[in-house]
């Protein structure tokens, strides 16, 4: 019944893949886990297939880069891209710990023409702040915002590892380290860093200096959505140009990416345009097969019209993204 869009999914580069860190021996540790999110062939495709998904946009996990291995990475996730033009897309890395270099490899990877290396993705995934705690609503930023909107690409805002300060903020006495990472991280606390940095974003009026921006942000709106009317209130004493709720409905996309629950979707619907609303897995961590699960069930409970679930699945991918899978 069509096809499917999914675009919060993940790889390792050969760049990240050698880097000595924890993250990695976690990751090496899960059976199997390794190898899935450092290929970019059979395996991946094969997922995919799973989950009756047409096209994956592939960019890298969270972890901040040099400018150098961000190309680097580029690089080899465009050659996978080559090779499997119908299935693969990619969304860049950039080395957001230096603007200037973040705003160039975006042009070097999204420009439409004359893209001398040859690479043509569709936009960036970016972690929600540096490693060291750096969010982008200083004007450094501007240059990359500006770069976004004149290549008329979406950048998706994606959770990441606590900052030292962070992980700081959310350790307690009585906790082991591997749970604080898990409540800091994936299992609350890097989801509600970036609906704050949205936030952050708003208050700093970047959507009032560059009005055409895109952002997507993934897991159901990262709660964005729950706490809508909250945060209209609390801005509209902002003196933004746009209110939120304007921002919200012309600046800001979202995605589904391993948060397979009915109840989200619910809430979304009934303060989010349809057609803001796509589809995603977040392989590896998430597979094609359980967000097929979702999109079925989604399908028989009746919440949206067959246009709407059309939407979610692909076409409002296929529109923000300028992609072709038919
Ligand atoms: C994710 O992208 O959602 C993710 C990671 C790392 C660990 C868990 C997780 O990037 O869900
Ligand atoms: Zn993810």
């Amino acid at each position: 019944t069509g096809p499917i869009i999914t675009l919060e999914e993940h790889f390792l580069s050969r760049a990240a893949k050698a880097q000595p860190n924890s993250r990695n021996e976690m990751f090496k540790a899960i059976p199997g886990f390794f190898e899935e999110f450092t290929e970019l062939g059979p395996q991946r495709i094969a997922d995919m297939d799973a989950g009756q998904v047409t096209m994956q946009v592939i960019s890298h996990a969270p972890g901040d880069l040099s400018a150098a291995l961000c190309r680097d990475c580029n690089d080899q996730l465009a050659e996978a891209v080559r090779s499997y033009p119908r299935r693969f897309a990619g969304f860049a890395e950039l080395p957001m710990h230096e603007p200037h270099e973040a705003a160039k490899e975006l042009r070097r990877t999204c420009s439409r023409e004359n893209s001398k290396d040859g690479i043509k993705f569709v936009g960036a995934l970016v972690d929600s702040h540096t490693e060291g705690g750096l969010y982008y609503d200083g004007p450094e930023f501007d240059l990359l915002w500006e770069a976004a909107e004149q290549l008329d690409v979406p950048i998706y805002i994606h959770p990441t590892w606590p900052s030292e300060q962070l992980f700081t903020a959310y350790k307690s006495p009585h906790l082991s380290d591997d749970v604080t990472i898990s409540i800091a991280a994936w299992g609350f606390g890097w989801h509600s860093d970036v609906a704050m940095h949205i936030l952050r974003l708003y208050a700093a009026g970047v959507f009032d200096r560059f009005p055409k921006l895109k952002i997507i942000i993934g897991h159901m709106g990262e709660m964005v959505p729950y706490m809508l009317q909250r945060i209209q209130r609390v801005s509209s004493r902002w003196e933004k140009e746009r209110s939120f709720r304007e921002v919200w409905d012309n600046n800001l996309w979202l995605t589904t990416s391993g948060n397979w629950a009915l109840d989200p979707l619910a809430c979304i619907l009934r303060n989010t345009k349809p057609e803001r609303i796509m589809y995603s897995v977040d392989y590896p961590f998430s597979k094609s097969r359980d967000g097929l699960k979702w999109l079925q069930e989604l399908e028989v409970s009746g919440m949206v019209s067959e246009e709407e679930l059309e939407g979610i699945r692909w076409k409002n991918a296929a529109k923000l993204l300028k992609l072709d899978v038919n």
